[in-house]
């Protein structure tokens, strides 16, 4: 595995930090191989079986992604946000076979583990290996699952192998320059390709320092970024918004000392969401940062990206990362006129291998030339990429999450009291757009706080409705179908919940 044998090059720098105690590659290497063989007990290889894993971002998390990884088995890593029907429902879907947890996570997932059968364990302190001899894990055997919603009900497990992820790293490292001397704190989730590839792992790569914090909070962010200790910083940019809002509400003598300290930073680089112009100018002016905006996909890793060196363009994506493929095509797949908007397709030694256990739905995210259809609008507009939108209304991005509408109305009509119901999402300053849900329904019977707290049994709180209207009917073209485009409007009113 050559991430592996990248870390054999570095180990005696300091690879992690977490909860101030800095790891070095030596003991990432130690631990992940004790990890492998309290995981292999007496076979050989794993042999591509699903390892769930709940382990909060810290060193343990890196030590089980590739304990499971030398050991021959897929991660599947969960969120200790989600509720537990969906960690239930990734369990289930993944076939996961074994779930391995931080010790605070045993008591509280042991129920939901003897209900689906699978054995769970908890990481005690990781002992070093006795040199026990682990498989040759080859780069086309599948490394990992990550759970993505799209335009069907239920999320899909994106299945990526070694190579995908060894590619993705790569071209990452050449684009923004990473380097052994570079140190970035991680700030997000890490069941997502931003934490996991972009920060993490291109780090781990190179022999830099990778320093977790437990999550995001301006304040502290804020600290470790004028520290003069951090090289690098990458975000959604619902993160840079809530940085700026805290910097605006500090005094005059502290707002110079955080623009001075951040200042200093090589590179900090949004995506995952559409950078709004506002953000990427005030950020500018307060830390003399130019955001490197770019594009990606679960699917696909990194696409596009501004340039590290040259021109970031507001509003824009850049070109393509070495190695990445992009067309931007119309409904017959037929290139469009430079200049014209094009659903971006992709091609590439980054773009995954299948959704897991869904054939249909792999074949149906594919060409029949094997481009990857993205279900996002772009235009090239001088020289560089513009994301218009998405092909489908029901792909919702907050907070630079993807969300589902679909699945969020599949839970709300489940729900007594609500006859019928439609989500959309709502432009939003801070969290580029929120749910909301029209409901048909009678409103004496409908009491929000109470939808709320049901919800939250069901979903994770970032696809929880912000707003709801209450509606007599939903409005429907002539076959019947909802008018997704026309609800939006429901939400301009001052009426809205
Ligand atoms: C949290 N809240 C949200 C929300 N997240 N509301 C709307 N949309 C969201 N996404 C609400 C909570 O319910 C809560 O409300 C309040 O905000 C504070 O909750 P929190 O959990 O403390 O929020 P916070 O930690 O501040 O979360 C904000 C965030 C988070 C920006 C840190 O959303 C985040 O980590 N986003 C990153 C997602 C990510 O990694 N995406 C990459 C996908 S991969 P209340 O009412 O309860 O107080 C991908 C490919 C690519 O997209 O290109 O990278
Ligand atoms: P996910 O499925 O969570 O990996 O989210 C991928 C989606 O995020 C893409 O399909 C885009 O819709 C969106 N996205 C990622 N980066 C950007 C960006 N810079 N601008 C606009 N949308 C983006």
């Amino acid at each position: 595995m050559k991430i592996i044998e990248q870390a054999k090059k570095n180990t005696s720098r300091a690879a992690i930090i977490s909860g101030g105690v800095s790891y070095s590659y030596k003991s990432l290497l130690e631990a992940s191989a004790s990890i492998a063989t309290q995981l292999l007990k007496s076979k050989k290889d794993l042999h591509e079986k699903r390892i769930g894993f709940l382990i909060a971002p810290s060193f343990n998390y890196t030590v089980v992604q590739w304990g499971i990884w030398r050991a021959g088995g897929i991660a599947v890593p969960l969120c200790a946000s989600h509720p537990l029907a969906s960690m239930k429902y990734v369990l289930e879907d993944s076939q996961a076979e074994m779930i391995l947890v931080d010790e605070e996570y045993f008591g509280f997932l042991k129920p939901l583990a003897e209900e689906c059968g699978i054995p769970l364990s908890a990481i005690g302190p990781v002992m070093r290996s006795d040199g026990v001899a682990l498989p040759v894990i080859n780069t086309d055997r599948r490394a990992m699952i990550l759970y993505t919603s799209g335009t069907t009900s239920k999320p899909k497990g994106v299945v990526s192998c070694h190579h995908h992820v060894d590619a993705q790293i790569q071209t990452l490292i050449s684009a923004w320059e990473w380097d052994k001397n570079d140190r970035i704190i991680n700030v997000l989730p890490l069941h997502h390709v931003h934490g996991i590839i972009n920060v993490m792992l291109c780090a781990l790569w190179v022999g830099a320092c990778c320093e977790f914090l437990p999550k995001f909070e301006p304040e502290k962010v804020w600290a470790r970024l004028v520290s003069g200790e951090i090289s690098l910083f990458m975000g959604v940019p619902t993160m840079y918004y809530q940085l700026i809002k805290f910097w605006e509400a500090v005094s005059r003598e502290e707002q110079k000392m955080l623009s001075a300290g951040v200042s200093s930073l090589r590179l900090m680089v949004s995506g995952s969401a559409a950078l709004p112009e506002s953000v990427l100018n005030k950020w500018e002016s307060i830390s003399g940062q130019i955001l490197l905006e770019r594009y990606g996909m679960t699917e696909i890793g990194m696409g596009l990206t501004n340039s590290y060196r040259g021109e970031r363009r507001a509003g824009h994506v850049g070109n393509p990362f070495k190695g990445v493929e992009i067309r931007l095509v119309d409904q017959q797949l037929c290139d469009v006129p430079i200049g014209e908007p094009g659903e971006i397709i992709v091609k590439g030694p980054s773009v995954f291998k299948e959704y897991w256990n869904n054939p249909q739905a792999t074949k149906k995210a594919f060409t029949s030339d094997g481009w990857f259809k993205t279900g996002d609008m772009a235009v090239l507009s001088h020289g560089s990429y513009k994301i218009l939108g998405r092909t489908s209304v029901d792909i919702i991005k907050s907070g630079g999450y993807k969300i589902s509408a679909l699945e969020i109305e599949e839970v709300l009509r489940n729900y007594s009291g609500i006859k019928d119901c439609a989500v959309v999402g709502i432009p939003d300053e801070e969290w580029g757009e929120v749910v909301a849900a029209v409901l048909v329904g009678e409103r004496e019977e409908l009491n929000y706080d109470m939808l709320t707290t049901w919800l939250k049994e069901k979903l994770p709180s970032y696809k929880l409705p912000r707003k709801y209207q209450i509606v007599e009917d939903l409005p429907r073209n002539v076959l019947g179908k909802v008018v997704k485009t026309s609800l939006k409007n429901y939400f301009n009113t001052e009426n809205s919940s």
